[in-house]
């Protein structure tokens, strides 16, 4: 049985996955209306990506009889006078996503609420991988961004960037 404070967080984590693949189709749409379509690709499929959390997130609860309550998604209000700001707005809206997932973590551990804890493991781990993404972006765009060559081939390279579905599989 999920305790009802863990509920209310598995819900939550849903409308803020959502969100993600808002702000993240927000980034896309910036970089693709500024003629950079690989920057826009690369955001594109990591809207994809929050996409993909949210069923999870949804499925789990299903799969533990809990009843889904969705709730508005906001729209991002971001304004974006730089190519590298939408970079360190997605680093910084990572590292709150991660936190959030951390503070679930928290809870279930609390709870022992074991089947949670082992759910929320594959969300740790790519949580990681997410942050580590994003900064490997930063960094690129600092090495090679202020020079158009450079920005040219860095967007070509995330151009070739393709959707691939999530390792966690839920039945
Ligand atoms: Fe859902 O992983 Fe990013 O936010």
């Amino acid at each position: 049985m999920i305790k009802d404070n863990i509920y209310k967080l598995l819900n939550e984590q849903i409308n803020k996955e959502m969100f993600s693949a808002y702000l993240y189709l927000d980034i896309s749409n910036y970089y693709i209306n500024n003629g950079l379509d690989g920057f826009g690709n690369w955001f594109k499929i990591q809207a994809k990506e929050e996409m993909d959390h949210a069923m999870l997130f949804i499925q789990y609860m299903q799969n533990n009889g809990l009843a889904i309550k969705l709730s508005e998604i906001e729209g991002p209000e971001m304004e974006y006078n730089s190519y590298d700001i939408p970079l360190n707005e997605a680093l910084t809206h990572e590292r709150f996503i991660t936190s959030s997932i951390h503070n679930i973590y928290d809870f279930a551990f609390q709870a022992k609420d074991y089947r949670t804890m082992q759910f929320l493991d594959w969300f740790i781990k790519e949580q990681g991988e997410e942050e580590k993404n994003v900064e490997d972006l930063i960094q690129k765009y600092k090495n090679f961004g202020n020079d158009s060559k450079g920005l040219y081939l860095l967007n070509q390279e995330l151009l070739a960037r393709v959707y691939a579905p999530p390792s966690l599989v839920l039945d």
